[in-house]
């Protein structure tokens, strides 16, 4: 189900999916993260044609597949994308910073950071949104001052 890239407002986003999810549940959290100040809002957003619909608002938003799978069950992994804002105050603008053992908090669960890279935003991401494994999150921003990167944060669930 990969398919063409769509363009979005602000940013280095086109993310494509992998394969579908499982099934869709509610998702009203917050996520924060105490470490770069983030407190924002989970917005769930389709996918067109194999790409997430990433909206566009810059600050204390994040968005994930309405159709991914929970962040808060034992298993499986749910992304989150944030953007980040070269001249202004993006919501992933300090996510780079990010270190092992960093916590995540949404309403329900909190995850470690086990580890930080920064990818080329032209390599595929599908196989992040799993419904198999450990559970985990992953965070996906642009990279600051270089959108021709993505920078990727995983993080292991630890307390449900
Ligand atoms: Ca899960």
């Amino acid at each position: 189900m990969r398919g063409g890239a769509l363009a979005v407002v602000v940013t280095c986003f086109a993310v494509l999916l992998g394969q579908g999810a499982a099934s869709a549940a509610p998702d009203r959290d917050r996520l924060r993260i105490p470490e770069t100040s983030t407190n924002a809002k989970v917005v769930r957003v389709p996918a067109r044609a194999g790409t997430l619909a990433i909206g566009s608002g810059l600050t204390n938003t994040v968005y994930t597949w309405d159709r991914g799978d929970p962040p808060c069950d034992a298993t499986g992994s749910t992304v989150y994308a944030g953007h980040a804002w070269r001249s202004g105050p993006g919501t992933a603008d300090r996510w780079g910073t990010l270190r092992r053992g960093d916590t995540i908090r949404l309403d329900r669960c909190s995850f470690t950071v086990t580890h930080r890279e920064f990818w080329s935003a032209t390599r595929p991401i599908g196989r992040l949104f799993s419904v198999s494994g450990p559970g985990r999150i992953v965070l996906i921003g642009c990279k600051v001052g270089d959108y021709s990167k993505r920078t990727m944060v995983f993080a292991r669930l630890t307390n449900r």
